[in-house]
């Protein structure tokens, strides 16, 4: 039996981790057995590399071809330790950030080429796609609000400025227009918006 996978996307303080919570408790209440994970991380390899990803500050030497590839190491440890061997066994997967992330943050904000992003997200994912991705859908100037008031470090990848997310963000809306998507407005409450996602994820699965 083939499980579901539905990943969860949005630039940063969108709000997406916290409907994937919702989500999960509202599954696991209706007693579905359900995974929640995220990228870069889910596994003990991924998240150190998460770790080497997120430390250090924005402009640090960093090849954008050696980041390409650890969020791509991490997903390839992932998809063949956790997501797929849940899927396989019939389990309901809800994943923070997949390939659609790379798409938008290392090709149309760092500029990789989109064939070279492509090729390496298929290989790195066995070539298995979400079945549904929720992207969560705030304006830059709001998500910098949200990640200023959580008052804590940011990120070297946080540290980028306005036009990087500008960039991520027009890449998301452009990526949302493929039927796998559902877009939700972020600046709603976030119980309106769980609400939202869990009648469309009803509507697609039950
Ligand atoms: N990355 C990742 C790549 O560059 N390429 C890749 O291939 C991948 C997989 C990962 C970083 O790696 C990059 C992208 C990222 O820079 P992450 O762990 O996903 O980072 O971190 P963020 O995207 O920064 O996620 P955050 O946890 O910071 O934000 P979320 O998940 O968007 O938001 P959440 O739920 O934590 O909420 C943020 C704040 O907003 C509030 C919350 O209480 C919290 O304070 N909030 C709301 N406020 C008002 N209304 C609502 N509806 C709200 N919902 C939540």
């Amino acid at each position: 039996m083939s499980g579901i996978f539905v990943t969860f996307e949005g630039i940063e303080g969108c709000g997406k981790s916290t409907q994937l919570l919702m989500l999960v408790d509202w599954l696991r209440k209706n007693g579905y057995e359900t995974v929640a994970t995220r990228e870069p991380g889910g596994t003990e390899m991924g998240e150190k590399i998460r770790a080497i990803l997120q430390s250090g500050n924005r402009g640090d030497v960093f090849c954008i071809r050696a980041e390409i590839l650890l969020f791509e190491a991490s997903r390839a440890q992932h998809m063949e330790e956790k997501i797929l061997p849940a899927l396989e066994s019939g389990k309901i997967v809800l994943c923070d950030r997949f390939f659609d992330s790379t798409v938008v943050y290392q090709g149309a904000a760092r500029g990789i080429d989109a064939d070279i992003v492509k090729f390496l997200n298929v290989f790195a994912s066995h070539g298995r796609s979400p079945d549904l991705t929720a992207l969560i859908d705030v304006d830059v100037g709001a998500c910098f609000k949200r990640i200023a008031a959580s008052n804590r470090r940011r990120d070297r990848i946080e540290q980028e400025d306005a036009i990087f997310f500008e960039k991520a963000r027009n890449c998301y809306l452009k990526l949302a227009e493929e039927k796998r998507f559902f877009t939700v407005d972020g600046t709603a409450s976030a119980e309106i918006i769980h609400e939202k996602i869990k009648d469309e994820f009803g509507r697609r699965f039950f």
